[in-house]
Parts: C-alpha cells; sequence; structure tokens
C-alpha cells in the first residue's frame, strides 16, 4: 500500500494519525532508530524524518537506513530544502512554504529535490506547509511571515489556496519547541475549508490532552518531536499521545 492511502485509511477508520518526527541533527542514527522503535512499540502510525538545519547527507541516509533497520513503519521525508532528500525513505512530504517571503522556500528547493525524487522513485505527498506564529526555527530558517495565532482567516486563506493547487495535505505549523500548539479556533476554520483534504497539525504537542484538543478540533494528523528527545520513556509517551487521538 502506498504511504498517502495508508495514511488516509487510519484518519478515516482510526481516527487522528500520529507521526513522530526525528530530526537526524538531534541524535546519532542509532539513537534516531531507538526512538523510532520505542515510538512503535508505543503506537505511532509512521515515522517523520527532517529538519530545518544540517538534516540532510549522509546524516539523513545513515540515519533512515538505521531507522528502517528497527521499525518497518512507513518513513516519511520531512524536508528542509533540497537537501533533505534521501532514496532509503518510503515518502517524502513534497511541501511548499506558501507563507514564505522567500522564493527558495516555495518553488527553487522543491525544483532542485524534484529530480532526485524522481529517481529514486520515492512517493510524494503533495503539502501545503504553512507557519503560524511563533513559528521556531523553521519560520526564521524559511523566512515566513507567519501568520498570527488569532487570525485564523489568514490560516484559511493560505489552506484554501493550497487545496486549490492541488495540495493533498495542509500543514499547520506552530515551529517545533513552541510554547503553545495552534489554536482550536485555526484548527477548526482549516479543516472546515479543508473538506476531505487531510490536516496535519504540529509544533507544541506534549500531552495527551493538547493532542485531543487539536483531534477533537479537526486535525487528522498530529506531529510530535520535541516531547520525544526529552522524555525519558517514549514508549509511554507515545501511549499517552495515540489513546487520547484514536476512536
Ligand atoms: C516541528 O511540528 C513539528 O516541525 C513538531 O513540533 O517538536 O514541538 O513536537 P515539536
Amino acid at each position: 500500500m502506498q504511504v498517502e492511502e495508508y495514511l488516509n485509511k487510519i484518519a478515516e477508520s482510526e481516527g487522528t494519525v500520529h507521526l513522530t518526527l526525528i530530526d537526524p541533527a538531534s541524535q546519532t542514527p542509532d539513537q534516531a532508530a531507538e526512538i523510532a522503535h520505542a515510538a512503535v512499540l508505543g503506537g505511532t502510525d509512521a515515522i517523520m524524518v527532517g529538519g530545518s538545519t544540517g538534516a540532510g547527507g549522509v546524516l539523513l541516509d545513515q540515519t533512515l537506513l538505521k531507522i528502517k533497520e528497527r521499525t518497518d513503519k512507513p518513513t516519511i521525508l520531512f524536508p528542509g530544502n533540497a537537501s533533505g532528500v534521501s532514496k532509503h525513505a518510503d515518502a517524502i512530504f513534497f511541501m511548499s512554504l506558501l507563507n514564505s517571503r522567500d522564493i527558495n522556500y516555495i518553488t527553487t528547493n522543491q525544483a532542485m529535490g524534484a529530480p532526485v525524487v524522481y529517481k529514486s522513485g520515492i512517493e510524494p505527498i503533495s503539502m501545503a506547509y504553512i507557519i503560524v506564529e511563533p513559528g521556531g526555527t523553521v519560520g526564521w530558517v524559511g523566512d515566513a511571515k507567519l501568520i498570527p495565532k488569532h487570525k485564523p482567516e489568514l490560516a484559511v486563506a493560505y489552506a484554501l489556496a493550497g487545496k486549490y493547487l492541488g495540495m493533498h495535505y495542509t500543514y499547520l505549523e506552530a515551529g517545533s519547541g513552541a510554547d503553545l500548539p495552534v489554536t482550536p479556533e485555526m484548527i477548526g476554520a482549516v479543516k472546515h475549508v479543508l473538506g476531505d483534504n487531510k490536516l496535519i497539525v504540529g509544533g507544541g504537542i506534549r500531552d495527551g490532552e493538547t493532542a485531543k484538543m487539536c483531534a477533537l478540533a479537526g486535525a487528522d494528523m498530529i506531529v510530535t518531536g520535541t516531547i520525544l528527545e526529552e522524555s525519558s520513556n517514549v514508549t509511554a509517551k507515545i501511549e499517552e499521545l495515540v489513546s487520547a487521538i484514536k476512536k
């Protein structure tokens, strides 16, 4: 089964999908594989691999290879730029940072990376990427004109633009390690216009209660990264998150 179909099926039958984000720059490939393995034991649905700084090249390849030794859940690239492509993943979130001021993050990195995706045969999943306040490192690196957190109508406008441009997924990003995630009001307003298109929410989700709030507001998928890097028991933390968002 293709990865997009796999994720959509879970979203439609089991409830909100949980995605574990691993940044190759944050630990060794062996440690990344250990986190992925523990996350799968806790019930995560897939492993996203990527980051904004220093997450490409050999380190990315080695991280994916080690993760694939420890789990058979799908691996999905979450690239910060064209160097975030690896043939060792199953799929890639082929994304455009719609609210960037820098054309490199809207189309140029995509053009430079596309032939690599084509040759490697990994599955591209088209995605509108929208960064909301506070935005964190990715907001700075991607030169995003941050969506104010209490202006859901601006997120709706970008999400609709992504949908009309043919993107299947929309990612509302508050930035890794954000104090608070995107508001339920913004999640609900965006999901309302997306209809059957899938909505991913990430940035600042640390516990089951917050994950549930995002799921109830309309998130089809949630992403957690930082809390797993900080957690002494990754499996237990994932169990807490997953049990809060599944039907
Ligand atoms: C970052 O949305 C993801 O791109 C995950 O954020 O690290 O805060 O979980 P956290």
